[in-house]
């Protein structure tokens, strides 16, 4: 395995081949043999472009040789910021091919988490669109190329303006070594409970069997039609059983620029989507668009919901609203899903996440001494299985620490095990801010805070919010005159930082609660600010 990562210990590798969950074949393979099965099926929606699996087989082998071309080889890694497009899936699946390896970036994402995972990665390249969402990309690719001097090659979908095309660089296919399926195939990122995320290695062959299960537990076929409504690059709609998901099985993937219901509904009516995965935000608003919706949405059969937590009231509404299945998704970039299945009672749907995905995911539920609670108490979850990664990348000293000796990894996620079984979150250890599915490391937003001249002090705490769940609210210490919150919000945007990170409120307040140890007391203190609302 690529240096730096943790491999699986060899004897679970070979229980995990031995029962069949990991197959030993890259994913670059995979696609020649789905195209090979599918060929003039539709691979891809985008916009009014069509790719069938043969285009589309085709496309990454074009892409692949001109990367090489381009110099890129095995290993390499490349940061990837790409909007939901068929770009995004030939890339990859080029990189897959060439045994490049991706590393998921964020739309979203602005200079400095741009710059750290470069740095963090050791990325050659960096690949971005033209124009997303009103904002150019190209801009910030020359202020990234600037600050880091590793960076090779800088690869533009659409117009380069100065940077090649990814058009441009596509040449005649050429014979490639095909990487160890056991190897990284792509890096996900973590959802920051360090102040920066972390790179979690996937690889090929965990990668392909979370796809294949999930995919078997949606009861996906080539009829199925699955719409990528979140960012691609996060694991839920990537391979939960998402994109990649529905390729195995010979369906199509419909990508949608925005979760807006206008350009959702209209794409779910005129591809008869079958299935879509949202977090509840995404819900929320899509249950209020019905209100004035005159598309017909009939086609749909399941909505996978995810990523935060569902409140019952919006779980209840799903299925009368939309008359088709809903399933609850407990999910992390680092491994783990738990589902709620089609045939489970309507009680466990709407009130539970469910169960794991595969029969080898272990699950243990744990108090603050590491000991197993008692049944049916909440507790934090520590899992391993054949998807859940065994190490971040290049992060040693933090490994140490999220992971147990015997390779459980520490979610942070308090939960608790119900009589039968099934999975409910009921909250959190880790210092982490999950507004509306997107997840904030409150000590990274500290850290930039206090680097105003008049901060003292900054603890940032969740506040509940109706549409999100959760909002960002920045208490502070401070000397002077204390900023206001559009001073913040500017402050932190200047310094390169994505704007979902920005906080929503600022309160000043004299001192912080502490606790017996004299750290801040932010249970205490997002109890206070919640009342202060
Ligand atoms: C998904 O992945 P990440 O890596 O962005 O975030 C993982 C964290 C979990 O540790 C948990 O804190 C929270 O998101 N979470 C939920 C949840 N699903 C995830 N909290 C409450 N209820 C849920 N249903 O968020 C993700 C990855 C794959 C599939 C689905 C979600």
């Amino acid at each position: 395995m690529l240096d730096g990562c943790v491999p699986y210990p060899p004897e679970v590798a070979d229980r995990y081949t031995e029962a069949g969950y990991w197959r030993g074949e890259p994913l670059g393979r995979l696609l020649r043999q789905w195209a090979a099965a599918h060929a003039d099926r539709t691979a891809l929606v985008d916009g009014d472009r069509r790719f069938t699996y043969a285009e589309l087989d085709a496309w990454a082998d074009r892409l692949a040789a001109g990367l090489h071309a381009q110099g890129i080889r095995s290993r390499d890694r490349i940061v990837v910021q790409l909007p939901n497009s068929a770009e995004f899936v030939a890339l990859c699946f080029a990189m897959f091919r060439l045994g490049a390896l991706p590393v998921f970036a964020l739309p979203a994402f602005r200079s400095l988490e741009i710059r750290h995972l470069c740095e963090l990665s050791g990325a050659i390249g960096y690949v971005v669109p033209d124009e997303h969402l009103d904002f150019d990309y190209r801009g910030l690719a020359r202020q990234v190329v600037e600050e880091i001097p590793a960076l090779k090659h800088v690869f533009v979908a659409g117009e380069g303006d100065g940077f090649l095309g990814l058009a441009e660089i596509e040449a005649e296919p050429v014979e490639l070594a095909e990487p160890d399926a056991h190897d990284v195939a792509f890096f996900l990122l973590s959802g920051g409970t360090t102040a920066l995320p972390k790179l979690i290695p996937r690889t090929h062959v965990d990668y392909e069997y979370m796809t294949r299960i999930t995919a078997d537990i949606c009861e996906l076929g080539p009829d199925s039609v699955y719409l990528t409504v979140l960012p691609i690059e996060f694991n839920f709609p990537w391979g939960c059983p998402g994109v990649i998901g529905i390729l195995g099985v010979g369906g199509t993937a419909v990508m949608a620029r925005t979760p807006n219901p206008v350009e959702c509904f209209r794409l779910i009516e005129e591809e008869g989507v079958t299935i879509t995965s949202i977090v509840p935000t995404i819900a929320h608003m899509w249950l209020e668009a019905t209100e004035w919706n005159e598309r017909d949405l009939s086609s749909l059969e399941v909505i996978q919901i995810g990523s935060a937590k569902l409140h019952r009231l919006v779980a209840e509404r799903i299925e009368p609203t939309f008359d088709c299945r809903l399933q609850q998704v407990f999910g992390m970039a680092e491994g783990l899903l738990c589902f709620t299945r089609y045939d489970d009672d309507n009680e466990t749907i709407v009130s539970t996440q469910g169960t794991a995905v595969s029969p080898a995911d272990e699950i243990l539920v744990v108090d603050e001494a590491g000991n197993p609670v008692a049944e049916g108490e909440a507790g934090e979850l520590l899992t391993r299985g054949p998807y859940t990664l065994r190490g971040y990348y290049n992060a040693p000293e933090h490994n140490a620490k999220a992971f147990t000796a015997d390779g459980f990894y520490r979610s942070g996620d308090l939960v608790r095990i119900t009589a039968s079984g099934k999975l409910v979150v009921e909250g959190r250890v880790k210092d982490v801010i999950n507004r509306g599915g997107d997840k904030i490391s409150a000590t990274e937003i500290e850290g930039h805070i206090t680097a105003h001249p008049n901060v003292v002090q900054a603890a940032v705490v969740p506040v509940p919010d109706l549409v999100l769940g959760e909002k960002t609210c920045a208490v502070i210490i401070a000397e002077g005159v204390a900023p206001k919150l559009p001073q913040l919000r500017k402050l932190l945007r200047e310094r390169g930082l994505a704007d979902y990170k920005l906080p929503d409120r600022v309160v000043v307040v004299e001192k912080f609660p502490l606790t017996g140890l004299g750290k801040v007391d932010k249970k205490t203190l997002a109890a206070r600010m919640a009342g202060a609302s």
